[in-house]
């Protein structure tokens, strides 16, 4: 079986006519040194590490947003979620220009000739077109989500999340067959595990390639000098957006910390929730269900044992800012509701539309002391962009769980809310 398989996939393949071969098609048409088997491997294995990276640190970002019986994830340390996802927004948006860094070393190889030898060859350069299409995909619904435009008709986060894993299998399945190429170009240039396994025209070839290397219009280099400056640039600038220092040279970000009413960036503002009435309405209550169902006021809620907790919002777009909040223990007011400690509740907003009016707090957030119904901000009332009269502020925990204008409190079942 698998012979005859091996058989089909090993055939040759008639070669193209040779009429064809122009523009591009043409012998010697990419005279760059640079477009060798070294440097795209070397490109690829910091490409491969950067998606690793952002498939785990997405991985992560998701269970919480939708986490299965299974998975807990802790309330503290209260930075790890902001680390985790600044490192994903960061490390996508770098991989920008490393993937077409990569594309650049490789796309002569769309034009070799002739353009599959083997019907095996033929399905290694369709697989490629899934990698460099989910790539792709990946990399640009990313910044067009951090940038605030949701042009899409289908949900961001389950496309992204989905297509995520068709990324990672085509870079499995990519460095699987290339594997030759890839530990040839690893290898140390001349070296006999470079050439190892080659025929002597191919080991040839390879010696070649690595001595031209170092000639060329653009010499090696000021390649690699380029590709890292480029991707150590957009890194640099978009983790302006959480560490301040940054900020006066985070010209690729949408946010910056510290700018916003009361020191701190908005995401969703009071008027595109639609809130602005409902908000400062004087007949504002807050409903608890329980066993004790409640129905507090603003002054109900102030007269509750007031805490203050510095705790960051993390932003799922990758932007971040600490913040001192002030207010009512969440576990106070359950437990004033007569619900025990951990009871897992769903917060929801005054906010009658939108993705983020309800999420749900499950332990350990929910009995920790600094989960928190924040109606202070930096010292000062909440204001309305940031969800006056009161919101949820918990720690470790993604900005779009963190609601804001909360109306109601109920016990649920986890897992739902997201
Ligand atoms: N009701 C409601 N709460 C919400 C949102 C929202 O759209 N509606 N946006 C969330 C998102 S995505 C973030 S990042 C934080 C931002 O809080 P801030 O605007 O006070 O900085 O609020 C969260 N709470
Ligand atoms: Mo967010």
């Amino acid at each position: 079986m698998t012979r005859a398989v091996d058989r089909v996939l090993g055939a040759r393949l008639p070669d193209p006519p040779g009429a064809l071969r122009r523009g591009p098609l043409r012998e010697d048409a990419f005279p760059s040194p640079l477009h060798t088997e070294r440097r795209a491997s070397r490109v690829g294995v910091w490409l491969g590490a950067g998606f690793v990276v952002c498939f785990l640190t997405g991985l992560v970002s998701h269970l919480i947003q939708d986490p299965p019986g299974w998975f807990v994830w802790p309330a503290g340390p209260v930075w790890l979620y902001r680390v985790t996802q600044g490192t994903h927004v960061a490390v996508g948006l770098a991989l920008i220009p490393l993937l077409l860094v990569k594309l650049w070393t490789v796309y002569p190889k769309l034009f070799s000739w002739p353009p599959a030898a083997t019907p095996a060859k033929a399905v290694g350069r369709i697989s490629i077109l899934v990698l460099v299409g989910s790539s792709m995909f990946m990399l640009i619904t990313g910044l067009v989500n951090i940038s605030q435009w949701y042009p899409f008709g289908f949900g961001f986060r389950s496309a992204h999340y989905w297509t995520g894993w068709v990324a990672v299998g085509a870079v499995l399945t990519h460095v699987g067959s290339y594997a030759p190429q890839i530990r040839r170009g690893l290898a140390r240039r001349g070296t006999p595990a470079a050439v190892a396994g080659l025929a002597p025209e191919e080991a040839d070839r390879v010696h070649d390639e690595t001595d031209a290397e170092e000639t060329g219009p653009v010499s090696r280099r000021a390649f690699v000098a380029a590709a890292v400056a480029t991707t150590g640039a957009v890194a640099l600038t978009q983790w302006g957006q959480t560490v301040s220092p940054l900020a006066q040279v985070s010209v690729l970000s949408p946010r910056i910390p510290g700018y916003g009413p009361q020191d701190l960036p908005v995401n969703q503002t009071a008027e595109g929730a639609g809130v602005t009435e409902t908000a400062v309405d004087p007949a504002y209550r807050l409903v608890v269900e329980g066993p004790t169902p409640l129905e507090l006021t603003l002054a109900d809620l102030q007269a509750f044992p007031q805490y203050t907790e510095r705790l960051p919002i993390a932003c799922v777009e990758g932007w971040s800012s600490n913040a001192d909040w002030t207010g009512p223990r969440l576990r106070d007011v359950l437990a004033a509701a007569g619900l025990p400690r951990g009871a897992v509740v769903h917060v929801e907003s005054i906010q009658t539309g939108g993705s983020y009016r309800v999420s749900t707090v499950s332990k350990p957030h929910s009995a920790s002391e600094k989960t928190l119904l924040a109606l202070r901000l930096n010292g000062e009332e909440l204001h309305v962009d940031h969800g006056y009269p009161v919101r949820l502020i918990a720690p470790n925990r993604p900005g779009a769980m963190q609601t804001k204008w909360l109306g109601r409190i109920a016990p649920g079942a986890a897992g739902v809310g997201s």
